[in-house]
């Protein structure tokens, strides 16, 4: 029976388990990338874990995030990054080099192969035809120490793309027409594989603008085959003998198919607070617009910024508008400067910003009050932008630059005096790899430098035999993990667990850290209580250990999403599933509850049931934990690294 690109890759590198969906499997991870915000946890707990070197074929350490360095604390993390990637054995791309995806996608992407990244947009290096997956710190520690990476074998959607785009519509319009019909939930162990006639139409960074936010569906990952197109770009990047071809066979089957007609896209926006909002620009054409941002890992390719260069040529932007311009890369950057681009963007009145995450995950350039604000990133969940009561709206390079032109949302095709820029991909990329440090000789001689922002990681206890405490906090539908661990102003905080966590819920519930913390030192557990899709969004694995370091002992949902689950699991806190979701309205925050004989149910059929009382009420609901054998040793043992420590094989 013929096989789709997924089960070509997955095949390659199964090694545990049956690649029947639905079923957990085992894969070998080739390469591994990090990013400071969750890169000084990985190495952390690679550390704690007893690992002695790096041994997996590559691992890269990005710093990207935490830039901004207000205060000694991002420079400390810095300094302990460069380091202990030297000691053990992984290349450090040092701050300024720019943002781990873009970098990633042109300088180590390899078809075929394997990336394990600490962030939930690793899907990106899909583009390139590599199954790339975004985890939580702990899994992507152990895939560095050589381990495997576990996940459910994913049912494979087929995407296929028929036709080409018309002008002014682009590979952003693409996902978010994907996320119109896919939305934001749902979408759990699923994998998008691209197809059709339509895909040769697309270069590999337009590729990678879709893979990039497959990840706000909710998906495991999202891959293209390895074509002509993905090997003109590896050429143009010096890279010509990383190509292999991979193609799905004749009769591979899939789980689903879904077509989409390129031609018929038309420009499209997600409008606040959710990528999955969708609606058209020219529904939205006339909103007055504050501010215009163009960056982030999902567009901020070379052929997006020289787009916008063009759109901007000879232009002013409007006065009311603010725009900033963010290259993904140096790569992007000094192309940017050589063929006289910046000249463009300055000259038009933009501000340059760096060539990092920056204003993406809320580190700068928050809105005005009540702001609108248009952006070529990939989210847009209320407040992190830094702002509460601004309104972001994703769109694609092309609607943010023409915006940033007439001060409101325009659709261009219903402009003469705009002509559409088409951008071709350059024969040769600007190719200095000077800003990545390769691990020097000295090894284990290396000593690791610790400044005062690195803590320890904390250890969970076993898990108890019986849950008793308080439903501490009660929140609704689609909680991302921004809402649970925010970041923006408090992402320095990264590497010191005992300090972030006064931050849990910050912009939900400002109490709640405090109530927690109460609560563990009374000796009882606290008990989250949510809706569906509880823990959308990041891949930060701090939605999960500061709430366990808080006491967080049970979270019970309506459904959880992927990474985050296997989060909580990791950091030892049970995911409880209500049986019935219609239980979920019967519970209010403050509710005393408990689940006896948890450590049996965990062993177990993972059923049990949640006693609840309060002062006017007392009854029974069933709630149930699904998890294959191996999260099941996790939970009891309280986490994985409790866990791995004792059993890791170092060398
Ligand atoms: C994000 O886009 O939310 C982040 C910041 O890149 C996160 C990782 C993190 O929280 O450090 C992600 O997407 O995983
Ligand atoms: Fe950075 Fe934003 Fe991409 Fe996250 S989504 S990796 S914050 S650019």
């Amino acid at each position: 029976m013929g096989l789709n690109v997924v089960e070509k890759i997955l095949k390659e590198h199964l090694v545990g388990g049956e690649l029947v969906s639905g079923k957990e499997i085992a894969i070998k991870i080739d390469q591994a990338l990090t990013q400071d915000a969750t890169g000084t946890m990985v190495y952390l707990q690679f550390e704690a874990m007893g690992f002695e070197k790096v041994r997996n074929e590559l691992s890269v350490s990005y710093v990207d995030h935490n830039t901004i360095q207000v205060g000694s604390e991002n420079a400390d993390d810095h300094a302990y990054l460069q380091s202990v990637a030297d000691k053990y054995g992984a290349i450090f791309s040092r701050p300024g080099n720019g943002i781990c995806h873009q970098l990633h996608l042109e300088r180590f992407g390899m078809p075929g192969k394997t990336l394990l990244g600490s962030d939930s947009h690793t899907p990106t290096g899909g583009g390139i035809g590599m199954l790339a997956i975004g985890a939580g710190g702990i899994d992507v520690a152990v895939a560095m120490g050589g381990g495997p990476f576990n996940l459910v074998s994913p049912k494979v959607i087929k995407i296929e793309l028929k036709g080409s785009l018309k002008p002014w519509v682009s590979a952003k319009d693409v996902i978010l027409k994907v996320l119109d019909i896919f939305s934001t939930k749902g979408n759990v162990d699923c994998v998008f594989e691209y197809g059709g006639p339509g895909i040769k139409h697309l270069d590999v960074p337009e590729r990678a603008t879709i893979t990039n936010m497959g990840a706000e569906c909710g998906v495991t990952t999202s891959v293209f085959p390895s074509d002509d197109v993905t090997k003109a770009f590896l050429e143009a990047q010096g890279r010509g003998d990383s190509w292999r071809e991979i193609l799905p066979d004749p009769d591979a089957k899939y789980d689903r198919i879904e077509k989409i007609d390129l031609p018929e896209i038309e420009p499209l926006a997600a409008a606040p607070h959710s990528p999955g909002n969708i609606e058209t620009v020219v529904s939205l054409a006339g909103k007055k617009v504050d501010q215009v941002l163009i960056g982030s890992c999902t567009n901020s390719s070379y052929r997006d910024l020289k787009t916008v260069a063009k759109i901007l040529e000879g232009r002013k932007i409007h006065p009311s508008v603010s725009l900033g311009i963010a290259p993904g890369s140096r790569q992007v950057l000094s192309m940017m400067a050589r063929e006289g681009l910046l000249e463009i963007f300055i000259s038009a009145g933009a501000r340059l910003l760096e060539n990092a995450c920056g204003f993406c995950i809320g580190n700068s350039m928050s809105p005005v009050t009540n702001g609108v604000s248009l952006r070529t990133s990939n989210r847009n969940f209320e407040g992190r932008s830094g702002t509460k009561t601004a309104g972001v709206y994703l769109v694609s390079p092309e609607i943010a630059a023409v915006a940033a032109l007439y001060g409101r949302i325009v659709d261009p095709r219903s402009l003469d005096e705009l002509k559409y820029p088409r951008v071709k991909q350059p024969k040769v990329f600007d190719i200095d790899d000077s800003m990545f440090l390769k691990p020097s000789e000295k090894g284990s001689q290396v000593k690791v430098v610790r400044g005062p922002n690195i803590g320890v990681v904390p250890k969970n206890e076993l898990l108890p035999g019986t849950l008793s405490g308080v439903a501490t906090i009660k929140v609704g539908d689609k909680i991302t993990t921004d809402h649970i661990m925010p970041a923006g102003q408090r992402l320095k905080f990264r590497s010191n667990v005992a300090t972030y966590a006064k931050y849990v819920f910050e912009g939900v519930d400002a109490e709640f850290s405090q109530r927690a913390a109460g609560n563990r030192d009374a000796g009882q557990h606290n008990f989250i209580i949510a809706g569906d899709s509880y823990g959308q969004g990041s891949s930060r694995e701090h939605a999960a250990l500061c709430p366990m370091f808080l006491g967080v002992k049970a979270v019970v949902a309506k459904s959880f999403e992927r990474i985050h689950l296997a989060n909580l699991i990791n950091f030892g806190i049970v995911p409880f599933k209500f049986e019935r979701a219609g239980d979920y309205d019967r519970l209010v925050q403050g509710d005393r509850l408990s689940v006896s004989g948890i450590r049996e149910a965990v062993k177990g059929d993972g059923k049990a049931l949640l006693k609840v009382k309060s002062t006017d009420k007392e009854f029974e609901l069933p709630v149930r934990i699904s998890l294959s054998d191996r999260q099941k040793d996790i939970l009891l043992a309280g986490g994985l690294l409790n866990l791995t420590a004792a059993v890791v094989d170092k060398k």
